[in-house]
């Protein structure tokens, strides 16, 4: 089905969305004076209560109420947590029984635990006294989204959008989660979960994070271009993660989620395939145009609809390809189970979880970072995580937005706290996954791509699997372990690449990101930042400082 909401209501609201504890720095950093943190919001108590007090009471008078038990993740499982969803707004409804699991289980499990409580109210009592567009109820001007961590409570207001609504996914289970995964001693992380199986059968499980935009879902589906290898994915978004220390010390992961909920606009039988199979029937589309002919179009499927389809906009206008404006919003989504998939692992729903060898970051560097870098140890892994960051891609910009671990809106208590976290991860007895950082995105002096991306990223991901089982060696850089080009497999490729630029280091970029990143870190969380992160920094000034002139 399609949605088409007010079209105020298209996004998450970043700035109307709070965590409220007694302590500040448990919540946000120590950032430096005369910074804008941009690692969590904080409000006081007195306040957030305040704020609730004054739009809550009566707001869902002459409405349907729905109480909506859900798991996020295996009903039953040691790895899943249970919430119950109360909410006034019947898309929210439907889209919780696409991205969570709700089911009558779900109380009997509860009648044992604990549960996370969320409200959601569209803000609009009855009877309303402003204009309702598209027959979606929603107050923008009220809006708040409110985390009260320490009693496991989320408040949302006034949207409908997925992020401020569907409570169970970004507010649950990455700000909530990460708080009850800092207390409990696990990990709850803004990444995908997939397998990979080489031509001879041997098969790993990867996490991965990336930076906002750089292709999470299009890697968790890929469709691998060289033939023998099989992909299939656990999860696009979210992955709950522990070590198993009773067992063989190895890290599981679970998705928590039942579906997927994806950004649409660049999605295409060439682009992600397998995406396209999946939302064929029982989803919801959001904010796309809709065809002539009933079907669905957005911006990037412009092959695959006949070149003078009629078309409704997003916004309800007469629209064809070619027409001024976009079709749909740059945020409009696809949501559909994950169970149709066609490449969803048989495992994915396994309450133990799934065994992560790899966790992988990557960001959107066209600038000067290689292809693949394997970190140095975990410590430094945690660094490459904490670097995350996209630069801008045209000329004369320099522009960067950091997303350190994919996390900055998601992280739920103080950023330097939860980097401390994923260091003391690392105990003698756990097998510790390897940690990589790719970038899929680097281009030559003109902007012109230097890897082909997509499908043939399979080939990283090939290295990776191999470095995992210590099957080739590797070349130290002072940025990290990057591939001997023989032991990388570049046969097939359409066009040949340019190894040694994909994997130059220009010394003077390389000088200035690392100061750029100590910069960010030290303004962001200040005394919070954890010790060592400083200290690796050093060292990579020093090693890059080292280097000839070129
Ligand atoms: C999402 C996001 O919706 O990360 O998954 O913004
Ligand atoms: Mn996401």
């Amino acid at each position: 089905m399609l949605q088409l909401p007010d079209p105020r209501d298209a996004d998450v609201v970043e700035g109307k969305t709070w965590i409220s504890t007694e302590d500040q720095y448990e919540t946000v950093p120590h950032f430096k004076a005369g910074v804008k943190g941009i690692l969590g919001q904080w409000k006081n108590p007195k306040d957030m209560k305040a704020e609730l007090d004054e739009r809550f009471p009566g707001c869902m008078k002459g409405r349907t109420m729905y109480m909506i038990p859900f798991s996020m993740g295996p009903v039953g499982s040691t790895m899943s947590k249970i919430g119950i969803l109360l909410t006034d707004s019947s898309y929210v409804l439907l889209s919780m029984r696409i991205m969570t699991k709700v089911s009558q289980k779900v109380l009997e499990v509860l009648k044992h635990g604990d549960f996370v409580k969320c409200v959601h109210s569209v803000g609009c009592p009855r009877p309303v006294k402003k204009k309702v567009t598209n027959n979606w109820p929603c107050n923008p001007e009220k809006a708040i989204i409110a985390h009260l961590p320490q009693d496991r409570v989320v408040m949302s207001y006034g949207s409908g959008y997925g992020g401020n609504s569907l409570l169970g996914k970004k507010c649950f289970a990455l700000r909530i989660a990460s708080v009850i995964a800092r207390d409990e001693g696990w990990m709850a992380e803004h990444m995908l979960i997939m397998s990979v199986t080489d031509p001879a059968g041997k098969k790993k499980f990867v996490s991965a994070a990336f930076a906002s935009e750089s292709g999470k879902t299009n890697l968790a589906m890929i469709n691998p271009s060289v033939p023998g290898f099989k992909v299939k994915v656990v999860g696009n978004d979210i992955a709950w993660m522990k070590f198993n220390d009773a067992g063989n010390g190895e890290l599981r992961g679970i998705n928590p989620e039942a579906g997927f909920f994806g950004v649409a606009p660049g999605v295409n039988s060439k682009t992600n395939p397998n995406a396209m199979l999946t939302f064929q029937k029982d989803c919801i589309f959001t904010n796309v145009a809709e065809t002539a002919d009933g079907g669905f179009f957005w911006e990037g499927m412009e092959d695959e609809v006949d070149k003078n389809m009629r078309m409704t906009t997003w916004l309800n206008q007469e629209w064809r390809i070619g027409s001024p404006g976009l079709a749909a919003h740059p945020n409009s989504r696809f949501m559909a189970p994950a169970s149709q998939c066609p490449i969803i692992h048989p495992k994915w729903e396994d309450p133990a979880g799934v065994p992560i060898s790899a966790i992988i970051f990557g960001g959107c560097r066209p600038r000067g970072v290689p292809l693949v870098v394997e970190s140095f140890s975990w410590e430094h892994g945690v660094l490459l995580g904490a670097c995350v960051k996209s630069e801008a891609t045209a000329a004369g910009d320099t522009g960067k937005t950091h997303d350190p671990m994919g996390m900055q809106p998601f992280i739920g208590y103080n950023f330097g706290k939860y980097l401390q976290h994923w260091l003391d991860m690392k105990k003698p007895e756990r097998k510790m996954p390897k940690i990589f950082h790719v970038n899929w995105f680097r281009a030559d002096g003109d902007g012109k791509p230097l890897w082909p991306g997509l499908g043939e990223n399979i080939r990283v991901l090939d290295w990776i699997l191999k470095r995992c089982d210590g099957e080739v060696e590797a070349i130290k850089t002072p940025a990290g372990y990057v591939p001997k080009k023989g032991d990388f497999n570049l046969d097939g490729l359409d066009k040949p690449v340019d190894w040694e630029e994909l994997f130059s280091l220009p010394k003077k970029y390389w000088l200035e990101d690392t100061r750029e990143s100590r910069r960010f870190l030290e303004d962001q969380m200040g005394t919070d930042l954890p010790k060592v992160m400083s200290t690796l920094l050093d060292q990579q000034e020093k090693d890059f400082s080292d280097l000839p002139d070129k």
